[in-house]
């Protein structure tokens, strides 16, 4: 039985949960549900109409962490959740300050400002990507630096926090920003040693090739 994933490869909580898949070489089906304008019918897998949910045989689930973790136990074979309690936990904390902290910033203002604005004709607001990328993400980065001692955030191995960090690193790169490495050595090579990791490859590349398709580039 695959499971079925709903959503759009470009927001980043779908992303979440494609790199799981792809990290746990796990076979999926994909349906299109592009955000704020979702089908009708839809609030029956996710009531908030937000992507992604999970249909798996005839389970239904919403949000991208209960997903994840729903299918780390689910497929077990490769675990990107650690076992440890306090491990497990740390994992947690770094998924949630991701999916709410990092978010606001890098897709909720850089993405949506650059991209969303764009593909709905819209003028970006430049002001407010400009507070992001200067005022709101310099002490959240400072703070994953920090955190870094090696190439992954817990337990000094591939776990959901790495993949839930890069998922928003990736909708910052697709906003035209980067990381300084001179400011956050640590983060700047965390994200380019990711992005090389081999399933991340061509979901990466195909998300670049959407965006100049959907940007006429
Ligand atoms: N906490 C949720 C956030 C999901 C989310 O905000 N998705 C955005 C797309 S990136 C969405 O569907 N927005 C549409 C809306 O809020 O109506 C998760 O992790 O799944």
């Amino acid at each position: 039985m695959k499971p079925v994933l709903y959503g759009a490869p470009l927001s980043p909580y779908v992303r979440k949960i494609r790199l799981l898949l792809a990290f746990k070489e796990v076979e999926y089906e994909s349906k299109m549900i592009v955000p704020y304008a979702t089908p009708e019918g839809y609030e029956q897998l996710n009531p908030l109409k937000r992507v992604p949910a999970l249909v798996y045989g005839e389970h239904t689930l919403a949000d991208s962490a209960v997903i994840a973790h729903f299918l780390d136990a689910t497929f077990a074979e490769k675990k990107l959740i650690p076992e440890d309690l306090f491990l497990k936990a740390r994992c947690e904390w770094f998924e949630k300050y991701a999916d709410y902290e990092l978010a606001s910033h890098t897709t909720f203002t850089a993405f949506s400002q650059r991209i969303l604005s764009r593909l709905a004709g819209k003028q970006p607001d430049e002001k407010a990507v400009n507070i992001a990328i200067e005022k709101k993400l310099p002490p959240l980065f400072d703070y994953l630096e920090s955190q870094l001692n090696g190439l992954f955030f817990v337990a000094n191995t591939l776990t959901l926090a790495d993949i839930s960090i890069a998922s928003q690193l990736i909708s910052f790169e697709h906003a035209g920003e980067s990381i300084c490495e001179e400011k956050w050595p640590k983060l700047s090579q965390f994200y380019q040693h990711f992005i090389q990791l081999t399933p991340v490859g061509p979901i990466l590349s195909a998300e670049k090739a959407m965006l100049r398709k959907l940007l006429g580039a």
